[in-house]
């Protein structure tokens, strides 16, 4: 670590400080108020727990200001994995009230329904997931400070969790068969409310809108939000994969995505460098990528489109829709180059916008009919997708519009008072303001380490 000198988790003397009234220091500031002490909340408000992929993200940028913080962040969350290997999508916080946040821990009920999942038994969490960047996380992690991490055992530590997660994952969730994870509720994915959705959803009967209480609406205007309908179709699926007891492969929503299987290959590529910084071999798991990568061409490229797509696991054909999911796969280093092309072109066609219109990436289609500028992930852009599409820009030698969305995404991070996610045209801040992955992803990409990051 070449700027701070660590005195503890919670304390950093920066050398040279940076001045306080610059865009490092507010973003600073934010993950300073977001610390529960152990991990990081996404918003103060609106979600007062632990997220899993949040975490990951903030673990990336954390490690700037503390990387024994953002060992720390990453540690909690793995405290909780399920002895199936999975990590849950929430840790919940004991001293948070029932009602500050929907569904909380007596929906999900881990610690008697998922018993033989192998939920924890003292901490509460959910029972579903998120998309696995933990070890890419992990290594980026180490990175900042490799010393710290080896006299902490870090990797030692975190390696054999990170494996059981990914073997969770490509075991237990080949609902398709063939070869790729999939996601079996739209929490899971991360972007809830996607277009890319709304055909498998629709054969979902949804729970009476009076048999549970949204509290998110008590914190975000309802416009920016998923709606009740939406909402009772998560609450079915989550209801009906509780009851039986958290087993996989029986559930009426599957869906191979994207973004959820390239942020697996991605970590999988990461797990390699861990292995062999840790002495073994990494060649497996490369090979393993590899063999990933194929498949998510074959299963999910659609060249009409020019870009990757859903697949329908119980209809078994491919979701028309664009979503930035679509995009993220640019982030795997060894993509063909036709595709990678492809993707390129889509990302700054009018589809997307991006370099024209939009300063980062919408959500979704800005041509599609349902794209709303508002509405959660149906158009807005977040933070998070943008990172990943600037990691892969670099990847491919796109580093001249890798530049220009790395100042995008540092700008509007500190203009929007880092908003969770803006409209993709204007830069309007939409959601929860001191927003966790917001704030780390901006301190990330002002560190600009563009070796960590090519
Ligand atoms: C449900 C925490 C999470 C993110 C997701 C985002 C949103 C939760 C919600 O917030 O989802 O998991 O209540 O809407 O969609 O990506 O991890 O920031």
């Amino acid at each position: 670590m070449e700027r701070t000198a660590q005195l503890d988790a919670r304390t950093v003397v920066y050398e040279p400080a940076p001045p306080p009234d610059s865009a490092h220091a507010r973003a600073a500031r934010v993950l300073t108020a977001n610390w529960t002490g152990t991990s990081t909340v996404p918003s103060r408000s609106l979600y007062p727990h632990q997220w899993s992929w949040d975490s990951a993200f903030i673990a990336i940028g954390l490690r700037h200001l503390s990387p024994l913080r953002a060992q720390t962040e990453l540690e909690t969350l793995l405290d909780a994995q399920w002895e199936d290997g999975r990590v849950p999508h929430i840790v919940f916080n004991p001293s948070v009230p029932l009602d500050a946040y929907f569904p909380s821990p007596d929906f999900w009920r881990s610690s008697t329904a998922g018993r033989a999942a192998g939920a924890p038994r003292t901490v509460q969490t959910s029972g579903i997931v998120q998309p696995p960047v933990h070890a890419l996380a992990a290594w980026l992690v180490h990175r900042a400070d490799p010393g710290l991490s080896r006299a902490r055992g870090f990797l030692t530590r975190v390696y054999p969790r990170l494996a059981a997660w990914h073997r969770y994952l490509l075991h237990r969730r080949d609902l398709g068969g063939g070869g790729l994870a999939s996601v079996v509720h739209p929490w899971e994915q991360g972007m809830d409310n996607s277009p890319s959705w709304d055909a498998p959803l629709a054969r979902v009967a949804p729970a009476p809108a009076r048999s549970f209480r949204r509290a998110d609406l008590d914190h975000g205007a309802p416009e920016d939000r998923p709606t009740d309908l939406d909402y009772g179709r998560y609450v079915r699926l989550a209801t009906e994969y509780r009851d039986s007891g958290y087993a996989d492969g029986e559930g009426e929503f599957a869906v191979e995505d994207p973004a959820f299987n390239a942020l697996l290959i991605a970590s999988e590529q990461a797990l390699a460098r861990i292995a062999e910084e840790l002495g073994a071999r990494g060649t497996a798991r490369r090979a393993r990528a590899e063999r990933l990568t194929g498949a998510l061409v074959e299963r999910l490229w659609d060249p009409a489109a020019g870009m990757f797509l859903c697949r329908d696991v119980r209809g078994g054909e491919l979701i028309g829709e664009r979503g930035v999911s679509g995009l993220i796969p640019l982030l795997l280093p060894t993509l063909p180059r036709d595709v990678v092309t492809a993707l390129v072109g889509t990302a700054t066609s009018g589809h997307f916008g991006l370099g024209g219109p939009c300063r980062l990436v919408p959500s979704y289609d800005l041509l599609g009919e349902a794209f709303d500028p508002h509405r959660y992930w149906r158009g807005p852009a977040w933070f998070n997708t943008a990172w990943l599409i600037e990691r892969g820009l670099r990847t491919h030698g796109e580093q001249h519009r890798a530049d220009e969305l790395r100042d995008a995404v540092v700008e509007l991070a500190d203009s929007s008072g880092f908003a969770e996610y803006v409209d993709p045209y204007t830069g309007e801040a939409c959601g929860t303001a001191g927003f966790g992955w917001t704030a780390a992803l901006a301190l990330d990409l002002l560190a600009d380490n563009g070796g960590d990051r090519a």
